[in-house]
């Protein structure tokens, strides 16, 4: 018998894609939840910071994957280049079957490890093709999963030789190791306590970050600038006037930020009433110029059209005069610059 390096054990193998598949578990239905809640599926108002865990459950578990997906890799890697490289049709179809998983489990990885770093170098529109390459991952691993049960099965067995054991437990632990530390020096970019730890987290010095200022997004606030809502119209002067309510929600952006603030403001619910409304603001092009508000939002007590940020008036680029900010929804619809609220 020819000899194998203990990483390269079915064991081995095995116990890191238990591990891969739970993450890429996780990671799926965690996008598939931010998926949903910006295509109006229905979602909740509430629990208010539900969305900033499942959010962060996405990217964490995206971090977690890579290097299981290296050690996945590596273990596997003598196969990979298995000579004659097709033996049979059954053959050829398990071999082309991890290809395409292997190929698009990067594309994801990859992609959204860039989006995480608002870098986008590609031509194709970010959230679409990696929504769309996650369900073509989740069927081939669900295919891969399915071929491999008898080997897995025969792999979790225990060894007998305590050597070989031994060795390919530190493999394991070194795998174990790596992940959680990647998830450790980056988790802080959602989890506040972790941040000091956080080496590689991005935006994570504690000030709310900016992700598209007022003059990237071209914003000038006219000087006669009034809301329109329900079918009236207000100055900045008669919305301070209102009655002032102050939460404490996140904005819990979609790339994997988040971070609680402090906002005062009138009550979107004070200000129109009766159905979805449509947000839109002073951006006259971007992506996330405008939002609909589901009714269950529009009328909960938290959801506010916030004047102030932290006790002070919103800086320009936090959305001067006036931005929305509501429980339990993504950073990207919580919009800024706001001119309208219409019922739809
Ligand atoms: N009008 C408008 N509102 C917007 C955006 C935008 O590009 N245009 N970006 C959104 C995104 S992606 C996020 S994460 C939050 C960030 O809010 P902040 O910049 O105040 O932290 O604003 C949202 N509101
Ligand atoms: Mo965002």
């Amino acid at each position: 018998m020819r000899f194998r390096a203990p990483a390269h054990h079915a064991g081995v193998t095995s116990r890191i894609g238990t591990w891969l598949g739970i993450a890429f578990g996780l990671c799926f239905l965690t996008g598939l939840i931010s998926h949903g809640v910006q295509h109006d599926w229905p979602w909740p108002a509430r629990p208010a910071g539900l969305y900033r865990v499942t959010q962060g459950v996405h990217v964490l578990s995206g971090v977690a994957s890579i290097p299981l997906l290296l050690a996945k890799l590596w273990s596997v890697y003598p196969k990979l280049f298995e000579r004659p490289p097709v033996r049979n049709v059954p053959h050829a179809l398990e071999r082309g079957s991890i290809l395409v998983l292997v190929a698009a489990a990067f594309f994801e990885l990859v992609t959204g490890l860039f989006n995480a770093a608002q870098n986008y170098p590609w031509p194709f529109y970010f959230p679409t093709a990696h929504y769309a390459v996650a369900w073509i991952v989740t069927g081939a691993l669900l295919v891969h999963i399915a071929v491999k049960i008898p080997v897995i099965r025969r792999s979790l067995e225990p060894a007998s030789d305590e050597r070989t054991i031994l060795s390919r437990r530190a493999f394991l632990r070194t795998t174990a190791l790596t992940a959680g530390v990647a998830v450790v020096t980056t988790a802080g970019v959602t989890v506040p306590w972790l941040r000091k730890v956080s080496v590689l987290a991005w935006r994570s010095d504690g000030a709310l970050p900016v992700n598209r200022t007022a003059k990237a997004a071209n914003v000038v606030v006219p000087p006669d600038w009034r809301l329109k809502a329900g079918g009236k119209t207000y100055s900045l002067a008669e919305l301070r006037a209102m009655p002032q309510t102050t939460v404490e929600l996140p904005i819990a952006c979609v790339e994997g930020w988040s971070q609680n603030a402090t906002w005062t403001g009138v009550r979107v619910a004070d200000l129109v009433s009766g159905g979805d409304v449509r947000v839109e603001s002073l951006e006259k092009d971007g992506l996330y110029r405008a939002s609909t508000l589901p009714e269950v939002f529009a009328r909960d007590p938290l959801t506010l059209l916030a004047l102030r940020l932290d006790g002070e008036e919103l800086s320009p680029d936090h959305g001067y005069p006036c931005r929305l900010i509501a429980p339990n929804r993504p950073g990207v619809l919580q919009t800024k610059w706001v001119t309208s609220l219409e019922i739809l």
